[in-house]
């Protein structure tokens, strides 16, 4: 006879009635930290108990990339290439459990749950950074360069090919404006007010910094009176900080080992702070 439990968001423990044998599950996840092991065309997200003899883990195959933009996706599984296992062992398991291509021997799996019906869903919140010293709003589309790089995550905003940390001076909240027209050096494409771009008092070169006539003024893209113009229209090469935030929950997840079938309504996985943490290096398309 076929049992089914149905389980409202509470996961401390559950039991399931088999033709006698009371099996008891601890189902104790919410201390223990989401973990992800990402291969060449598939993801495993999963979940190892405090005292290490269960797991949940979800495989998503897919060669996607999940993590390099923000993103909801709802994942229907469906038992093979996406599927749950909710599993007991007879002894503790590590990450490398999930992580290594074929799975050790060790321990033996005492009882698995498949889940081959229900929604994975998979919140990616990504940040990118310049860390260029100014706090910028992450929702702004500004674009002051048009080189396709918004400016919180633009290093050179005015894309003088001078980068914004090097033009803000000593207090971001006061940024330097060399000329004094009102617009800052790292949103001001002439820094010297003499009529040639900045990006062209670089000698020809990609930076403007080391073009120095005057040693005692400074760089020519600085010394008004030197206004020697090289048109150079390209951009240094960029780079900047992706960082990425992951949730995983389950909706209308049925697990289910033989005869015995358990049925979640949701599942919260919890979430995995920097599952992605890379530098991103462009030069971007002058226009
Ligand atoms: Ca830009
Ligand atoms: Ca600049
Ligand atoms: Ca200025
Ligand atoms: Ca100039």
């Amino acid at each position: 006879m076929k049992k089914t439990l149905v389980l409202f968001l509470s996961f401390l423990a559950f039991t399931a009635c088999n033709d006698g044998d009371i099996i008891v599950t601890s189902f104790d996840f919410d201390e223990t930290n989401l973990q992800t092991c990402k291969g060449a065309s598939s993801y495993v997200f999963y979940k190892i108990n405090s005292n290490a003899t269960e797991s949940i883990s979800l495989r998503i195959t897919t060669s996607d990339e999940l993590f390099l933009e923000s993103s909801t996706r709802e994942i229907a599984l469906d038992g093979s290439s996406n599927v749950v296992n909710y599993r007991n062992y007879d002894g503790e398991i590590t990450s490398g459990y999930f992580c290594s291509a074929i799975p050790p021997v060790e321990p033996l799996v005492t009882a698995d749950y498949i889940g081959a019906s229900g929604v994975a869903i998979l919140i990616t919140e990504t940040t990118l950074d310049d860390n260029d010293g100014l706090e910028e709003d992450m929702n702004s589309n500004l674009d002051t360069d048009m080189d396709g790089l918004l400016n919180f995550y633009d290093l050179d905003d005015d894309g003088d090919n001078v980068p914004t940390a090097l033009e803000l001076g000593d207090d971001p909240l006061n940024p330097r404006d060399s000329d004094g027209d009102g617009i800052a050096d790292y949103l001001d494409s002439d820094d010297d007010g003499d009529g040639v771009l900045t990006r062209y008092e670089a000698g020809g070169g990609l930076d403007p910094i080391t073009n120095v006539t005057d040693p005692a003024v400074g760089p020519d893209y600085l010394n008004p009176a030197v206004s020697t113009e090289v048109i150079i229209d390209e951009y240094r090469t960029h780079t900047y900080q992706l960082t990425s935030d992951i949730q995983l929950s389950f909706s209308g997840l049925v697990l289910t080992n033989g005869e015995e079938e358990i049925t979640l309504e949701t599942l919260n996985l919890g979430e995995q702070q920097q599952v992605e943490d890379r530098e991103i290096t462009v030069t971007p398309e002058f226009n």
